[in-house]
């Protein structure tokens, strides 16, 4: 088999911004599409809640590289994040590909062996960071009944605000994330502590995920964890070959 590439956190918030070039470049980088299987690990999009045709409208070009990439026979995992979820039966009917089965929506976090290896991959937002008021917060907003009420009752314009006044109050709370030279530090030592015990409860041999939007790649005595970090600033995306590991630039 060919890699893995591996991608999160590129928080596109619409079709003009640096981002969304960002996400373009990833999906035609010949690195990606001579892989195997590709990962989209969650909050690829700052906001894409629900099934609305506006998405379709708005990001066409980017369910153009997905059809792209399944007709090159490459299996894709689109994983949720806390900025983009309840949304499967979008991708579904905006898909035209004929290997559609190639692609697969995921909820949460995914186990896969590759090369022997046991991979854990998830968005990170499910990991426990010792934040329970937060955990509540997810569990609530991505239920079925929130899903209901996103896809079933609501309008595009009111999900479209609520999530627009979301996006700004967790970017508020997150604020040193996106901001301080500091954040290093303080959010790289939270996910590995917490890493590192996800490891000893899952026991795969690499555990990757996004949402830190710290990058990182540190050895655990019985794994490895990875980390893209946040792409705007990074500029770069995971492969994975043979159980080897790199960060691919995507500034060529
Ligand atoms: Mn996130």
């Amino acid at each position: 088999m060919g890699g893995i590439s591996i991608i999160s956190d590129i928080h596109v918030a619409e079709a003009a911004d640096e981002h969304y070039a960002l996400l373009l470049k990833f999906m035609q980088h010949p690195v990606v599409t001579s892989s195997s299987n590709v990962f989209f690990l969650g909050d690829i999009f700052d906001l894409l809640v629900g099934e609305f045709q506006e998405y379709q409208t708005s990001f066409a070009a980017f369910f153009h590289e997905l059809d792209h990439l399944l007709d090159k026979n490459i299996t894709i995992y689109y994983l949720e994040g806390n900025h983009d979820f309840h949304a499967e039966n979008l991708f579904l009917q905006t898909l035209k590909s004929k290997n559609k089965k190639l692609f697969h929506y995921c909820r949460r976090g995914v186990e896969k062996y590759f090369w022997d290896k046991k991979y854990y991959l998830s968005h990170g937002d499910e990991i426990d960071l010792g934040d329970p008021g937060y955990k509540i917060y997810t569990q609530v907003i991505r239920s079925s009944v929130v899903n209901l009420l996103i896809n079933r009752v609501l309008p595009y314009q009111v999900v479209s605000d609520i999530g627009a006044w979301a996006s700004g109050q967790s970017k508020a709370r997150n604020h040193d994330r996106y901001t301080s030279p500091d954040r290093e530090k303080g959010t790289k030592a939270l996910f590995r502590q917490a890493v590192s015990k996800e490891v000893a409860v899952i026991g795969c041999d690499f555990f990757i995920c996004g949402h830190s939007h710290v990058k990182d790649r540190w050895d655990l005595t019985n794994g490895l964890y990875l980390n893209n970090g946040y792409v705007p600033l990074e500029k770069s995306f995971l492969y994975i070959d043979n159980n080897r590991a790199a960060f691919v630039t995507l500034n060529s």
